[in-house]
Formats: C-alpha cells, structure tokens, sequence
C-alpha cells in the first residue's frame, strides 16, 4: 500500500474514533438569551456529567417562538419570560417538571414562586432564572446631565436628538409599547382604546428619535458611541457599565417593566432526565449566585441573594427599594388582547 493510501486511511480512522466519542456523550440543547449566563457553569456541568451542551441564543421572545415552532432544530430547554412561559403553555409545547428531581427548588423565594403563579399556575412548568427590570443606558460623553435630569421616559422624544439618529429602543412590542403605557400614566398591561391611543401618540413623539429596534445591538453601540441612549435591559447594561465608566442606566421616575425569565424543558426533549439536572443544577445556590453575580440580574433565589456581594445586592438598579418597585408592572400574560399592543407595534416600526 501506498504511503500516502495509509495516511488518508489513518486520518478517517481518527476521525471515526473522534465522533463515536462524542457520540456517546448526551447532548443537551439549550436556547437562552444573550450575556444571560456564566459560560463556566456550562463547561461545569458538562464535565460533572460526561455530556456535550449546545448553547444557542435569542434576542427577543418573539424570535425564540418562531425558532423553536418552526425549525427542525429542537432544543431541550429555554428561557422564556413569563408571558411566553404561557403562551408555550397553552400551545401544548411543554413538559410538566418532575419536583422529586430538582432537589434545589426549596431554595427558590416563595415570593417569586407566587409571581410566577400569575403566568404558570402552581409552579408546574417553569422554574424562575431571573428578573428584571426594563430602563434606559446611555453614554456620558455624548447626552449631557441636563438633558437627563429630569429622569424620565420623555427624554427618548427631547429635541436634543433630534436629527442625530442616536437612540434605539427594544425589538419586544411588550416593552415599547409598555414604556409609552407608563409614561402616560397607565399599567402597562393596559389594553383598553384610550390607554393604547394614548401610548400611539407618545410613540409618535418619540419616534422621530429612534434609529432602530434592537434588543442586542445597544451592547455594542452605545459605549462606542454609535448609539447615545438605549431603552435597555437592567443586568445588560450593568455589564457593559463594569467595563466602561462612560456608561449609565437609569429607572425612569415614571416606574419600569418588570419582567422573570424562567427555564422549561420542552415536550419534544429527548434528554428530560438531563434537563432536569441542568435545571436543577443552576438552581444550586452556589451556582445560582455565580450566576448572578457574573449577569448583574436579581436572582430569584434566596439563599443565593443573601449571599450576593454588598455591591450587588444593595444596588438599586438591581434590588430597587420598595417606592419604586410600587411603580413598576409585571408583563403579564394578556391573552388574544396582545394583539392589540403587538398591531401599535408594528405601525410604528412602520411610521
Ligand atoms: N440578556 C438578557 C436579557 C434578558 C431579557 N429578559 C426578558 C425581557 C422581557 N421583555
């Protein structure tokens, strides 16, 4: 036999050795958010046990329905917040959790579990990862203090942008719309003519500021000042501030969104018993607040959050205080009348 026979030979035999090794591994297939976990807590676990994890992720709820309804992917677990956590629900696209093997959910706050009642009744489907809250990052160097003093959501219509193309808002209907709702006064689960009228006519304001709609480009955008001010997610713009002193958030006076993503394991999982156990093991409360800490996002677990660094756990932009917590809404479930709020959406993404 020729030499060069025998090479080629030997490399399809390594290559045949390499896959039946991965081969024997489980492999779990995960979707989550961006920048939402401590990429080490994936390598621990696959280590701890012996299996390969696919990590994808997704910028918006809408995106993440629309993947895993129509792609012949199929992922094992996800991250929706909770008013998609119903809408998988009530399409059948979920396995109920099996309490006996997530040994770490008694360390889950009552409190939380409560809330997370009003979009999965009893706790059957969802364990709670994190909540949040929704508000505006901006840089320093570009958007003077005077223009924010006044802390609110109107800054996104003031006539210092105008003309500049500097300002984006979120790609989630839940969360522009939302944001008009509160400025004017209302929940903003709010449906009704007038509240979303209302909202219409804020969003028109604002709209000649806004460049794009985009849940993750803000990231990027607004330390390298392509982007000036961002409607943004709290623990995402809390992390691009620990690399970047010209950054600030804040919580608009007006009150915020508040949001809690949870993870399921969907019905057509081929790994359940595995789910389970990466459920449970980001459940831990050692790994739970690894994860905090690493996301910058309020941790829905107790023992977790009592041992959060002091810097984490008094920061009000994680943990606000009681006052301003009193004006901010939960995106709840609504049901056919989303519509409504999805329809103002998309008219304004087209104004
Ligand atoms: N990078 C993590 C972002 C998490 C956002 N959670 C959901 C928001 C719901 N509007």
């Amino acid at each position: 036999m020729k030499s060069s026979t025998i090479l080629i030979c030997m490399i399809i035999l390594l290559g045949l050795i390499a896959s039946c090794k991965t081969d024997n591994k489980k492999v779990l297939y995960i979707f989550n958010w961006s920048d939402y976990i401590d990429p080490s807590l994936i390598e621990q676990f696959e280590k701890e046990n012996n299996c390969s994890i696919r990590y994808s992720t997704f910028d918006s709820n809408e995106n993440m329905l629309t993947k895993i309804k129509s792609s012949r992917e199929s992922f094992d677990i996800v991250f929706p917040s909770g008013d998609h956590v119903n809408i998988l629900i009530g399409a059948g696209l979920l396995e109920p959790l099996d309490r006996a093997k997530l040994t770490n959910f008694g360390s889950l706050d009552p409190d939380v579990l409560r809330k997370a009642e009003s979009f999965d009744p009893k706790n059957q489907y969802a364990v709670p990862y994190f909540w949040g809250l929704t508000g505006l990052v901006y840089n320093k160097q570009y958007v003077p203090d005077k223009v924010l003093q006044e802390s609110s959501w109107s800054i996104i219509g003031n006539d210092f942008f105008s003309g500049k193309n500097k300002i984006t808002m979120l790609d989630d209907a839940r969360e522009v719309v939302g944001a008009a709702l509160i400025f004017s006064g209302y929940d903003l689960n709010d449906t009704t003519d007038k509240a979303l009228a209302d909202a219409m006519e804020v969003l028109k304001k604002w709209d000649k500021n806004i460049t794009q709609f985009d849940s993750d480009s803000y990231k990027n955008e607004v330390p390298d000042g392509t982007t000036w001010l961002a409607q943004a997610y709290n623990g995402d713009a809390l992390q691009q501030m620990a690399n970047n002193p010209n950054l600030n958030f804040i919580l608009p006076k007006e009150g915020a969104s508040m949001w809690m993503d949870s993870m399921v394991i969907l019905k057509s999982s081929k790994n359940i018993e595995l789910a389970h156990k990466f459920i449970d093991y980001m459940t831990k409360p050692e790994n739970a607040l690894i994860n905090a800490t690493y996301t910058q996002y309020a941790t829905p677990n107790k023992s977790a959050h009592q041992q959060l660094p002091e810097e984490i756990r008094a920061n009000p932009l994680i943990y606000p205080d009681h006052s301003y917590l009193e004006k901010c809404y939960m995106i709840n479930p609504l049901g056919e009348e989303v519509k409504k709020i999805d329809a103002i959406y998309e008219q304004i993404k087209l104004y």
